[in-house]
């Protein structure tokens, strides 16, 4: 449930799409542009991945790339997913919505038949653009309402903070939409703190450094809002030092809902089954408590009760 679509773009598509497509790209093979995985920080990352999101141009680019990164969930044992995706990027490079949207929820819908895995869209904007931005993208996805499964916020986190965005979150709600936002991943526990009492999300993406607020802790555990916590991103990223070092052994115990995630498993070369795998080695989780995380993401969802129940 966190996890980026333009984020699953594995080398080998992206070069394909680029030659397809006639977009110029500075990697000429698959391994060069994995030599470009070494990121300083957010933002650093965030320019490759925009990068690679020029290739992608119409509506079978977008059905290629959510059924590659479907099949892989399926493999990974994954029973039901909710994907991010982020129309700002692709609009403002003349790519029509529609494309992108039927593209992924003509794949999300196929690959439901293919494999039994369940999917939904969660339609996620910029930080770093402006409120109106954000209004013009929501009336723009209105045609495919009843498809979209709730809404997310990500993009540079440092001075973009969550108060900047209480007026969207509040139409949100107004019309029904579950939502999720990024905060706390590199900006500090006061934009949790704003996320948590003026977006009210019904889940916090990343969230972890919202352990500098002992008593926002607390607030957050008893409102049982969910955490979906990326520890491989955080390292890549250089949020956290090490794996060993990552704060959700301390997140568990201080009872928040904490569950866990890829993020972008193309650049971070970690999909779900690799990162709980590396959660269990370097933090020494038993089974009991990855089958608590397991358990946590079913919880923090936005399937239906009866289907929620059924997989728990
Ligand atoms: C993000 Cl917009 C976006 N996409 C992928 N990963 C992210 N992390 C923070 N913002
Ligand atoms: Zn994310």
């Amino acid at each position: 449930m966190h996890v980026h679509l333009e984020g699953c773009l594995e080398p080998e598509l992206l070069l394909a799409l680029a030659r397809r497509n006639q977009v110029a790209v500075p990697w000429q093979t698959a391994d060069q542009l994995r030599d470009a995985y070494q990121f300083r920080d957010l933002r650093s990352f965030l320019d490759l991945y925009f990068a690679g999101c020029l290739v992608l141009r119409n509506q079978q680019d977008f059905y290629e790339l959510t059924a590659a990164q479907l099949d892989r969930a399926h493999q990974d044992g994954v029973a039901h997913t909710e994907i991010f995706f982020g129309p700002q990027t692709f609009t403002d490079h003349g790519v029509p919505v529609g494309s992108a949207l039927n593209g992924i929820l003509d794949a999300i819908a196929d690959a439901g038949e293919r494999t039994g895995i369940s999917a939904s869209l969660l339609v996620s904007t910029h930080r770093h653009r402006s409120e109106s931005d954000a209004f013009a993208l929501l009336d723009s996805v209105a045609p495919w309402a009843d498809r979209i499964a709730g809404f997310g916020m990500g993009g540079a986190e440092v001075g973009n903070p969550p108060e900047k965005f209480v007026r969207y979150f509040d139409e949100l709600r107004r019309q029904g939409f579950r939502t999720c936002v990024h905060a706390g991943e590199e900006g500090p526990a006061d934009y949790v703190r704003q996320a948590f009492e003026l977006l009210r999300p019904d889940r916090i993406d990343h969230g972890i450094t919202i352990l500098d607020d002992q008593d926002l802790v607390r607030e957050v555990a008893a409102a049982g809002t969910p955490l979906t916590v990326c520890p491989v991103s955080n390292v890549r990223l250089q949020v956290v030092p090490s794996l060993r070092e990552h704060p959700l052994p301390r997140m568990l115990d201080a009872g928040l809902s904490v569950s866990l995630h890829s993020d972008d498993p193309a650049y971070f070369e970690s999909g779900l089954a690799a990162t709980f795998a590396a959660a269990a080695e370097h933090l020494d989780l038993d089974r009991a408590t990855l089958t608590d995380l397991a358990r946590n993401s079913v919880r923090a969802s936005f399937l239906p009760p009866a289907a929620r129940q059924a997989l728990l």
